[in-house]
């Protein structure tokens, strides 16, 4: 009786709400299911609730809402009769709803690119204080890569003895250039970001050509918010200029040089293994999950949790050892380098905590949902932020403030925080069970390694199986997870369709996790899900069919990985002929935006799905969805649907196949394929 009169409270507390959806209708990932189940027995509220007691506003969602003054919210929704006749609406100051949906748009490229940007230069800063040995706790690992990048930097890697002979400069030297020239990329007002030059000659040629290559990567951003002020570029084409100036600045600016300067601090990655989702927790272990994004704070911590004294301290507090994991792009970091396992994607972060596992959850900038914080006080676990950017106001979280000159020792604060923390673990711990097997570690280098051995590397046997017809095309598949669609079913089956039809996918970010957790990132898959062609290639060679090549940043390693294909010959001579195209099936940040932006303007057919916020901007969207290609050779587009989404795609690289004059070869090969398995089976 009591214990009805407990349960009619509980409900009654809740906010009025329509029917609870069954967590198997919200998410395709088994581990989810049973969290989100776990979360509404304890009554504990997660976005998966939030997405459906709040509708998102249906203006916004069209892109044509304008709030940048305060005679505004002006709202332009798209209505039947706009559509029919003549499109009258404005805003206050006349604006249409093109230039208010190409404004917003805008902002959503500036606020992706400075996100990125910043986490590279915050990189960069480390990198310099590094190179000129100001601190103990970073140094130049990888030289290999550091004098591959030099040069783009324009700094030298031999001198000239003094007898004439060619002599190998001082690496410290060269470092220290580097980081000076890397990061004055961010400052500068004049000339060109020179690590755009690295797209293959006729794409920088055309952004020469059409005036787009960023001066600086600041510069670029600020201006995108100075054109979008109330009564400023009131021409969408223009603004989308502009937003091809930061997109690049961004994707070979700010991303490129992030993940080239953490490759030389913290190594290049090459293939290792690890396992992923909420399974990888360990009830008699100190849990620490690593969340956000920057590598410079995750490294450091990898390492503190290692140190003998650490284990020594979580074991007289009764622990049998340490588990460290990740969420989001710090996750994929840290797994790409060390092969620490993946907790979990971004829909995924509240339900950590659920598990009453977490010990501590060590957060930085970009992807936190401030609700971990209120989740956290359910539980013992402490949420601990470090970034001077990032700080939260909900719950009880601590801040330990993490800089780089005393990098090590914030480290093995905040793991001895976590460990302390151990012993007042309280509520039941329900961790579920659900793990897969991943292989990661996919650099643009390790590819190259991969296809052509050690003392070949090279992209020609990739190529060779592109044009021979095994392989039908590349597939780009990135980006994040979005409460307002099932969660992960987009990554999941686009990646899976695109598999199926031969195409070979490059993976990062929440998606790379989506994949690592649907067990499409080992080279078994390939025989389960690939078409004959693809597996026999991924048979042959040995790697899976999704190669997961990083965290956000490390979509420079696409770009760098595309330019490896052009350059390799025999499909074309820029990007835009590759038959390739990218897709973010979940997206919801503005890095994604920016993201999308830079394939584009890099000559790529890049697919969204969810939403985008141009519907009610009918010119604009057509100028994205059409007229782009005529300038980049690549376009914006949206699909809902996952397996038309992935269809949208194997259309296009059909269709630059037929250009190329190589989509016989692919009816061919796939004919002896069939007639050879034929006459085995006889
Ligand atoms: Fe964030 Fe990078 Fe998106 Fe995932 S994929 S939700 S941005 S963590 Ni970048
Ligand atoms: Fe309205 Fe123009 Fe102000 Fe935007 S800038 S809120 S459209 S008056």
């Amino acid at each position: 009786m009591a214990e009805q009169e407990e349960k009619k409270k509980v409900v009654a507390a809740k906010p009025k709400e329509k029917k609870e959806v069954a967590p198997q209708d919200l998410t395709v990932d088994p581990a989810t299911v049973k969290m989100i189940q776990r979360s509404r027995e304890l009554n504990i509220e997660t976005v998966f609730d939030r997405a459906q007691s709040m509708k998102p506003c249906n203006i916004g969602v069209q892109g044509t809402c304008c709030k940048n003054c305060s005679q505004g919210p002006c709202r332009l929704p798209l209505t039947k009769s706009d559509m029919e006749g003549e499109d009258k609406r404005k805003g206050l100051c006349g604006a249409t709803p093109e230039t208010i949906a190409a404004r917003n748009f805008a902002r959503m490229v500036a606020g992706g690119a400075a996100a990125h940007s910043d986490h590279g230069r915050g990189v960069a800063e480390t990198f310099l204080a590094a190179a000129r040995k100001e601190t103990a706790d970073y140094r130049i690992k990888d030289t290999r890569k550091l004098l591959e990048i030099a040069p783009d930097f324009g700094v030298e890697i031999t001198v000239e003895g003094e007898n004439g002979e060619v002599l190998d400069r001082d690496i410290d030297e060269i470092a220290v250039e580097v980081g000076e020239r890397a990061l004055a990329q961010w400052g500068q007002q004049h000339g060109e970001v020179s690590t755009a030059k690295r797209a293959p000659k006729p794409r920088y040629e055309l952004w020469k050509k059409l005036g787009v290559v960023p001066r600086g990567i600041d510069r670029e951003i600020v201006e995108i918010m100075h054109r979008t002020h109330i009564g400023v570029d009131q021409h969408y084409e223009n603004l989308v200029e502009q937003c091809s100036r930061a997109a690049i600045a961004d994707g070979w600016g700010g991303s490129m040089i992030a993940t080239d300067l953490q490759d030389v601090l913290f190594g290049c990655p090459y293939p290792l293994k690890s396992s992923a989702n909420l399974g990888v927790l360990k009830e008699d272990h100190v849990n620490i999950i690593i969340h956000g994004h920057e590598p410079l704070l995750s490294e450091m911590i990898v390492q503190a949790a290692e140190l003998p004294e650490m284990l020594d301290l979580a074991k007289s507090k009764g622990a049998k050892g340490i588990q460290l994991s990740g969420i989001c792009c710090t996750a994929n970091e840290i797994l790409m380098r060390h092969g620490v396992p993946l907790a979990g994607n971004f829909l995924q972060q509240e339900l950590a905590i659920v598990t009453g596992a977490v010990d501590a959850m060590v957060v930085d900038v970009q992807c936190i949902m401030e609700n971990i914080a209120n989740v956290a006080t359910c539980f013992h676990t402490k949420v601990i932020t470090t970034n001077p950017r990032a700080r939260i106001a909900s719950g009880d979280t601590i801040h330990i403030e993490f800089d780089e000159h005393t990098a090590f020792e914030d480290a093995k604060k905040i793991v001895r925080v976590a460990i302390e923390n151990f012993p007042n673990q309280q509520k039941e711990v329900m961790i579920p069970s659900d793990t897969s097997e991943l292989i990661a570690g996919f650099s643009y280098e390790a590819i190259n390694y991969h296809l052509g051995g050690t003392f070949r590397g090279s992209y020609t046997p990739l190529n060779e199986n592109i044009i021979n017809g095994r392989i039908r095309g590349i597939g780009g598949v990135v980006g994040c997870n979005n409460a307002r669609t099932t969660f992960d079913e987009g990554h999941i089956t686009v990646v899976k369709e695109l598999i199926k039809h031969d195409v070979i996918v490059l993976t990062t970010g929440c998606n790379a996790i989506a994949c690592g957790k649907a067990g499409l990132l080992t080279p078994e898959s390939a025989k389960v899900y690939c078409g004959p062609g693809l597996a026999e290639v991924c048979e042959a060679v040995g790697i899976p069919p999704v190669l997961h090549m990083g965290s956000c940043v490390d979509n420079s390693r696409i770009l760098m990985a595309a330019t490896e294909v052009v350059k390799a010959g025999g499909l074309g001579n820029d990007i835009s002929d590759l038959p390739a195209a990218g897709s973010a099936p979940e997206w919801m940040s503005e890095k994604a935006i920016s993201i999308g932006h830079y394939f584009v303007v890099s000559g790529v057919y890049t697919v969204f799905g969810v939403t985008l916020p141009v519907s009610g901007a009918p010119v604009f969207e057509h100028y994205l969805y059409k007229e782009l290609e005529k300038l980049y050779g690549g376009m914006w587009d949206m699909e809902v649907d996952p397996i038309k989404h992935a269809h949208k795609m194997i259309a296009h690289i059909d269709k630059k196949r037929k250009a190329l004059g190589i989509d016989k070869a692919r009816e061919r090969v796939l004919m002896d394929m069939a007639a050879r398995r034929e006459l085995e089976a006889a």
